[in-house]
């Protein structure tokens, strides 16, 4: 008689409380919370609240990030334990830790270089997300999908353990807990303009400010604190824009002259490919960047608009080795500028006259 194996499919639900969550934190005698690589703004605010939310409880904590780090999201770490990780020459955390929690992910390859760490403690972690995927990274898991952002499920949390959220305010509002909390919210909702900003997203909102929360100095302490050197390299992107596939995609590049003359870097071109969609005439947008050896290609599409389809940038990408979505995809070409300009053109117009058959 054969006896098959048991078949079990795992699914990236809530298996526990938010109760036990908290008492599981309230028993710990020290945290380690971390959460995605190349953490965005919910990430890094996530992280400080739950540091923020053990500190008000005693609870020791300390939080671990893995990089690489938009110097301006980290306006907002104040006096908080963080310890930052280099994935190119990677350290892990001792064993003093008896806690583990993952925020604003549940997916291995997110958490990268920790993985493994993380992996051997299966039993000691707890995961808090707001993603429809993920992993069964932890034994003990809370994912709320309606949530705006993981800080409004952190919001949860210290209510569960009856810590004010204003707690830690220097008067002036700064390295509060509120403010950790409205960092992510704000920044996952696109300061409130994503779809996901629904009612109970500005009700929390209220809620952060009525605690002393000052919105506009955090507007501008995390989208106003880019190096000039950034705003002069986007200057030159902009200026270097023409139009190809007709007229209805901007084509822009950057050479290595224009890194060394404006002192900007590779790593602070975050949403400048995403500036010429503010023209309407045009449905895609494409960004050349030459580095060592090879030419960087970042394509950026809007979504179908009327009558006009959209542009599937994932497969203009793929034609060249790369791929992301259909609206947001990478490359890599190992040419020069002139000439990846060349064979994207005849990509993309490719690309056009197939889909309009
Ligand atoms: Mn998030």
């Amino acid at each position: 008689m054969t006896v098959s194996p048991p078949v079990t499919t795992f699914c990236y639900e809530t298996n526990c409380s938010l109760a036990e969550v908290a008492s599981r934190v309230q028993a710990a005698k020290r945290v380690l919370v971390t959460t995605h690589s190349k953490p965005d703004g919910d990430a890094i605010g996530s992280v400080l609240a739950t540091l923020r939310i053990c500190r008000a409880r005693s609870v020791a904590a300390e939080g671990w990030m893995v990089g690489p780090f938009e110097e301006n999201l980290l306006e907002v770490v104040g006096g908080d334990a963080v310890v930052r990780v280099d994935p190119k020459k990677p350290h892990f955390p001792d064993d003093s830790f008896d806690l583990v929690v993952v925020v604003d992910t549940g997916a291995w390859s997110q958490v990268e270089v920790l993985a493994p760490w993380i992996r051997q403690r299966h039993a000691s972690v707890i995961n808090l997300d707001h993603h429809a995927r993920g992993d069964a990274i932890a034994s003990s898991r809370v994912v709320d999908v309606r949530c705006g952002s993981c800080t409004a499920l952190l919001v949860r949390l210290a209510d569960e353990l009856k810590v004010d959220l204003g707690y830690g305010a220097d008067g002036a509002g700064r390295y509060s807990l509120a403010e950790a909390l409205y960092v992510g919210l704000a920044t996952d909702t696109g300061w409130f303009r994503f779809a996901n900003a629904r009612a109970s997203e500005f009700a929390l909102a209220a809620r952060l400010l009525s605690v002393g929360v000052q919105k506009d100095e955090l507007y501008a302490r995390l989208e106003q604190c880019h190096r000039l050197e950034r705003v002069l390299l986007e200057s030159r992107a902009l200026s270097s824009l023409r139009t190809i596939s007709g007229g209805c995609v901007a084509l822009m590049q950057l050479s290595k002259d224009d890194f060394a003359a404006t002192g900007g870097l590779p790593e602070e071109l975050a949403g400048v490919v995403n500036l010429p969609l503010m023209a309407s005439s045009l449905r895609a947008s494409v960004l050349l960047v030459e580095q060592e050896g090879a030419i960087k290609v970042s394509f950026r599409s809007k979504p179908a608009l009327a009558s006009r389809a959209c542009i599937d940038v994932n497969q203009v990408a793929s034609t060249f080795g790369g791929g992301g979505h259909v609206h947001a995809a990478g490359a890599r070409i190992a040419s020069t500028l002139s000439d990846a300009a060349l064979q994207i053109e005849r990509a993309l117009d490719r690309s056009l006259n197939h889909s309009s058959l």
